[in-house]
């Protein structure tokens, strides 16, 4: 029988980026996965010899298809819509639909990988998937989204299913897609499943999903501050984005005693030196979801905040930052100045918003660094709680889903301790979560055998 050669981290790398060519965002992921990765698996021959993270850096199988619609004009559009299904090795895929003009098949890859170990994490029965189109809903009334929605579903429908995988909301899709794309799915097939998370509480969604993503990437933070006997209170937060995360990590902030100072969106960020309030938390929202604003507007509402067009917030001084925006917002030197001005700890509420370089600064600054496959992932939790609420036809309480959230961000920070943990006591979060979340997909697809 042959035997086989070990393949090492330079030449995986190189074959994902043969493999891959001209995905940049896809083959970054996998090479942040892969670091840790192989270190990991050195001593453990079956991982290797069944090239479990090389069949997990191939999705199952992705499906593109085309959307048309027409917008009110009467002018016909042609969109181009996709889903990943990365890997269903624990269970059906999950993960949200992302409409923006930036989307593509890298885009859409990396988030599908990323989401397999997020899932994992979780300790729910998830597997990892994620759609989208290039749609651009800026601009666009009720109902063109509305149409493009239905469209979308009308080619989505037959990939999907409450056992199959369960899509769910991200960049772009909120209550009022998820509200079309239910719709459309119960009328082209007649079921009522939970074949969508994020959906709204009168036909079967889950309280405090919403909230969920940005909550739970503070209680994160406050872990691994209490890990290092600190806490919010009064703490100064950089806070990129306004959408459903970054609105949500804000009111939570303030919750617990910190100060949030910014918020931004793709014009520029504002920078409000007395805080955030959570008065001005609901005005953000509302601007956004309902009145479709952009956060330039805040600057003229609030006295004493300024806006700062085209630009990021990260040289803003401050003890704590979290990027909730999109991926590759936070560069290797907004790393350096972050750290410069006392930043002491940084939790990701969006996917992949550190790029290499910036991951690699916090952790050699040994600075408090969750990944957003750890912190962010309150959002696919409850959309898991919101699964078994479909299934079981019930609901649970409010207070019942905010201790089984907390307890969820727990459990993750608490694998994230157990694989992370140096010698000298530093926590390597990167490195906990990419192993705790491989460990129990691979450990799945060895038991499925070589398919
Ligand atoms: P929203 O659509 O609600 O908000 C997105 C925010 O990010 C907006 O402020 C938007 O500004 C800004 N943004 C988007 N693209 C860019 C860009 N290219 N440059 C600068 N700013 C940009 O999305 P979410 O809040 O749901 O998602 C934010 C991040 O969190 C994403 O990375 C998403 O994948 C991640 N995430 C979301 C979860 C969820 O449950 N919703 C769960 C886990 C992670 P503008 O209005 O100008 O576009
Ligand atoms: O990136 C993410 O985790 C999400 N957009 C949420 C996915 C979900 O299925 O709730």
């Amino acid at each position: 029988m042959a035997t086989f050669t070990h393949v090492d981290f330079p030449e995986f790398m190189e074959d994902v980026k043969r493999l891959n060519p001209h995905q940049p965002e896809f083959v970054q992921a996998v090479q942040e996965v892969a670091e840790d990765i192989f270190d990991f698996i050195a001593d453990k021959k079956a991982y290797h010899s069944e090239r479990i993270l090389r069949r997990i850096a191939e999705p199952d199988r992705i499906v593109s298809f085309r959307v048309c619609w027409e917008d009110d004009s009467g002018r016909i559009r042609v969109q181009r819509g996709y889903r990943v299904q990365n890997n269903n090795a624990i269970g059906p895929y999950k993960g949200g639909i992302r409409f923006h003009p930036s989307v593509n098949e890298s885009v859409l890859k990396f988030l599908a990988f990323e989401q397999t170990f997020k899932n994992a994490l979780t300790g729910l029965p998830m597997g990892g998937g994620k759609g989208g189109a290039n749609f651009d809903p800026k601009g666009k009334s009720d109902r063109e989204v509305m149409r493009f929605c239905q469209s979308f579903m009308t080619e989505l429908y037959r990939h999907i299913g409450a056992d199959v995988d369960v899509p769910a909301g991200d960049i772009g899709v909120g209550e009022r897609e998820i509200g079309y794309m239910f719709g459309q799915y119960k009328r082209i097939t007649n079921h009522f499943t939970g074949v969508l998370t994020g959906k709204g509480l009168e036909y079967g969604g889950s309280m405090i999903r919403p909230e969920a993503t940005g909550y739970g990437a503070v209680y994160f933070l406050e872990n691994m501050l209490k890990h290092t006997g600190r806490d919010l209170t009064g703490m100064r937060a950089v806070v990129s984005g306004s959408g459903n995360v970054a609105t949500h990590a804000a009111e939570k902030l303030i919750q617990l005693g910190a100060k949030p100072v910014t918020l931004s969106d793709s014009g520029g960020f504002i920078h409000d030196p007395e805080g955030l309030t959570l008065e001005k938390v609901q005005w953000v929202k509302e601007h956004k979801t309902h009145r479709r604003g952009r956060i330039s507007e805040y600057a003229d509402a609030f006295k004493g905040a300024t806006f700062h067009a085209d630009q990021t917030p990260w040289n803003v001084p401050c003890d704590v930052a979290l990027p909730c925006a999109t991926q590759n917002e936070l560069l290797g030197p907004d790393a350096k100045a972050l750290i410069a001005n006392g930043c002491i700890a940084v939790s990701e509420g969006a996917n992949m918003p550190s790029n290499l370089d910036a991951v690699h600064t916090f952790r050699d600054a040994r600075i408090l660094f969750a990944p957003g496959k750890a912190a962010n992932a309150g959002g696919v939790a409850v959309s898991g709680l919101e699964m078994s609420q479909n299934s079981a036809r019930r609901s649970w309480k409010e207070e019942e889903l905010q201790v089984m959230l907390r307890d969820i961000m727990d459990g993750i920070h608490h694998r994230c301790i157990a694989y992370g943990a140096q010698g000298d006591g530093y926590v390597n979060y990167v490195k906990g979560a990419n192993i705790a979340g491989f460990k129990k997909v691979a450990d799945a697809m060895l038991a499925f055998g070589v398919v």
